[in-house]
């Protein structure tokens, strides 16, 4: 397929602490399968982490770690677009245009800032709130075909798309509708020690119950260890099985079998042998980009230059959004 008739997809991820097993598994893993069909962008989203209050200097780290996270999976830089959003200005531009052409009564019902807000109770600031609008800024300034959700992502590609279908309504066909891409893999992970919530890179209160991508593999393997299952014996995925499930659906994405094949795999067997095949399997998977993270953001210069050239392509398009977008709106428009 040539590559002007490939479909644009758009991925993004927040640089608010070391990635989970569950980014892996959810994201970055499906984000390497895109690349032959799909002309990608893939996006260090570190505007929408400051929505939480950060340390700048670790803030500053992170965001080139994920790059060099993001090479070490295997994104091509050369064939796709990587990049940093706060280099590119269009995306607080469009924002701000954006904000103009969503109501409150949208944002009010967004659950996730209905549970950051509970969770960062001491700065519920604006940005929290119209978070959902940076991020439709995001998918339409790149007229994106598709954006992968996760199941916590959907409100916000949903309102994304009512925003554009708003603007377009007033002024005509500007943005494209994005539609939403669904993994054909990529179980939702669940926290280790809270099978019940959602495995999440930036909780700090409980390191047992995250999976971070660079953790040491003997750290992966206890962390596995100690992972809550039940008073049973029995590995079985049920829901009445929270913690056995997860693990299951951990075991089946990182080894590819599909999750029947997993539990049959480990039939019979008691929950301590269970937990280390799966402990082995994800130190498996996550050891060669461990060694290849190293590399990678040891080499300042080639980091640097990946970022910078990520920001020039990636302005180029957005920039063309951007105009069409101020035109339609009545900004003065200079040649
Ligand atoms: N537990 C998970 N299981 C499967 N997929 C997950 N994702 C996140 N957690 C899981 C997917 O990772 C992508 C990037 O997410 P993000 O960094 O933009 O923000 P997030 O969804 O809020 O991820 P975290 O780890 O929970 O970050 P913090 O702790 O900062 O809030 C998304 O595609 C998401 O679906």
């Amino acid at each position: 397929m040539s590559e002007e008739k490939k479909k644009i997809i758009y991925s993004a991820m927040q640089p608010s602490g070391v990635p989970s097993l569950g980014n892996y598994i959810g994201a970055l893993k499906n984000w390497k399968n895109l690349q032959d069909e799909y002309n990608c962008l893939f996006g260090v989203a570190n505007m929408h982490a400051i929505t939480v209050r950060q340390n700048p200097a670790e803030l500053r780290q992170r965001t080139k770690d994920l790059v060099a996270l993001f090479l070490a999976i295997g994104l091509d830089p050369e064939k796709h677009i990587i990049y940093v959003q706060s280099d590119v200005k269009a995306h607080a531009e469009i924002a701000w245009i954006l904000n103009c052409f969503t109501y409150m009564g949208e944002l009010n019902r967004m659950t996730q800032f209905k549970d950051k807000s509970a969770k960062h109770a001491d700065n519920i600031n604006a940005g929290l709130y119209t978070y959902p609008v940076l991020m439709a800024g995001d998918i339409l300034l790149y007229q994106s075909d598709l954006v992968p959700v996760g199941a916590d992502q959907k409100q916000h590609l949903e309102i994304c798309r009512d925003i554009a279908g708003r603007f377009n309504g007033v002024y005509g066909d500007v943005f494209k509708i994005p539609d939403p891409y669904i993994p054909k893999v990529g179980a939702r992970i669940m926290g280790l020690q809270n099978p019940e919530r959602k495995m999440s890179k930036s909780e700090s209160d409980n390191v047992n119950n995250v999976i971070y991508i660079l953790d040491e593999p003997n750290v992966i393997r206890n962390k596995i260890k100690r992972a809550v299952t039940d008073s049973d014996t029995e590995v079985r995925y049920s829901e009445d099985k929270p913690g056995v499930s997860n693990l299951l659906n951990i075991y089946s994405a990182v080894t590819g079998k599909p999750i029947d094949e997993a539990a049959a795999e480990f039939k019979g067997c008691g929950y301590g042998e269970f937990k280390t095949g799966v402990g082995e399997a994800v130190v498996a998977e996550l050891e060669p980009i461990q060694q290849r993270f190293k590399e990678y953001s040891s080499d300042k210069a080639y980091l640097e230059k990946v970022m910078k050239e990520g920001a020039e392509k990636a302005s180029y398009i957005a920039n063309k959004t951007l105009t069409k977008v101020k035109k339609k709106v009545g900004y003065p428009i200079y040649k």
